[in-house]
């Protein structure tokens, strides 16, 4: 493997020294505001917890090598992340697995789609040692993905929400992870101020919306609501955008209503392998991550149930004015 600075008079040790160096002299100077139960520190207009951008966000950048048939599925926390796993993962490896036997009834679609960022139970090296076509997912902006990911022209299938459902089910999720309630008000200031983990929301989504109109046939941007109400349409679609699109004997064998149907809520939410257990915690097991977390109502406006009609508008609003002249709209 190229050696991580590109020099090859280091050692690795001296490299990880120098990585070492550089990113903590890089972190103490960035701007920090208190979050949920840990600061945030704002890095190239984004928000992260300082230990996770320096051992993880920054490595990336650093160290991360693509393959030209890497398929990235990028998107802001809780927009439909796990059910783009399924999908993509589905419609990827249809030649490989049958659906009566498929590895989605025994495994949670986060544990066949590696996160970028989150490598379950390992370090980063893991998803480097996966052998290609590798399909990944991060919820990196798209200016802070690695270079290499974009120097290989690697695909990427990008997928946005509704704000006020993304921030519920973020609060929601968060109370699980942290296994403490959390102040909705507080949260929701948060959330308008930008100041939230991968924030702000709405700079995230425009950067992928601008650079799928630049490049169409490179970024591939859904929006959930939009593949809620018509599934099979975006099944297509995604089949189509990774080069495996669906033949018509395929078609006529209904081959992608039966991937529409494995990975629905109803589907996944209902498998045994999804509904108990721990998919993952992090090393002082404050944080623990359970499967049945990433399952929780998988609707469209779920948003009503938790907050006001003025939070709503307000939310509304900021996104309104931030998106002003992109052409994306919630
Ligand atoms: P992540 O950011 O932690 O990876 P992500 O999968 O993006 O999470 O988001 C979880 C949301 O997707 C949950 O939304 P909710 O809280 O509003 O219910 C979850 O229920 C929903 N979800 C998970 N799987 C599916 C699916 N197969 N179809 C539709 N929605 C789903």
């Amino acid at each position: 493997m190229e050696q991580a600075n590109g020099s090859d008079s280091k050692s690795p040790s001296e490299v990880a020294l120098s990585y070492d160096s550089h990113s903590s002299d890089v972190l103490s100077k960035l701007p920090r505001r208190e979050f949920l139960s840990q600061d945030l520190v704002l890095y190239r207009n984004y928000w992260f917890y300082s230990h996770f951008l320096k051992s993880t966000i920054m490595l990336l950048q650093d160290r991360f090598q693509a393959h030209p048939d890497d398929a990235i599925l990028a998107s802001n926390p809780k927009c439909g992340t796990t059910w783009l796993m399924a999908l993509a993962f589905t419609i990827k490896n249809r030649f490989r697995y049958n659906i009566g036997n498929h590895p989605l009834l025994t495994h949670h679609p986060q544990q066949l789609v590696p996160f970028l960022e989150f490598p379950l139970n390992t370090n980063t090296t893991s998803v480097e040692t996966l052998s290609s076509p590798r399909l990944l997912a991060t919820h990196m902006p798209i200016s802070l993905l690695p270079e290499s990911i974009g120097s290989q022209g690697c695909r990427i299938i990008y997928i946005c929400r509704d704000p006020k459902d993304a921030f519920v089910s973020s609060w929601h999720f968060n109370q699980r992870v942290f296994g403490h309630e959390i102040d909705l008000d507080k949260a929701f200031n948060l959330f308008c101020e930008g100041s939230w983990l991968y924030g702000p929301f709405w700079n995230h989504c425009l950067e992928f919306w601008e650079e799928s109109i630049a490049r169409p046939n490179m970024v591939l941007f859904l929006k959930y609501e939009e593949v809620m109400s018509d599934p099979l349409k975006y099944v297509k679609r995604i089949a189509t955008f990774l080069g495996v699109p669906f033949s018509s004997e395929e078609q006529d064998g209904g081959v992608p209503e039966e991937v529409v149907k494995l990975c629905s809520f109803k589907m996944l939410s209902g498998l045994q392998v999804n509904q108990t257990g721990e998919l993952s915690r992090n090393q002082n097991g404050d944080m623990v991550y359970e499967k049945s977390a990433y399952f929780r109502s998988g609707k469209v406006g779920d948003w009503v149930n938790h907050m006001s009609k003025e939070m709503g508008s307000r939310l509304d609003h900021i996104m309104k004015e931030k998106l002003q002249g992109s052409g994306l709209t919630f």
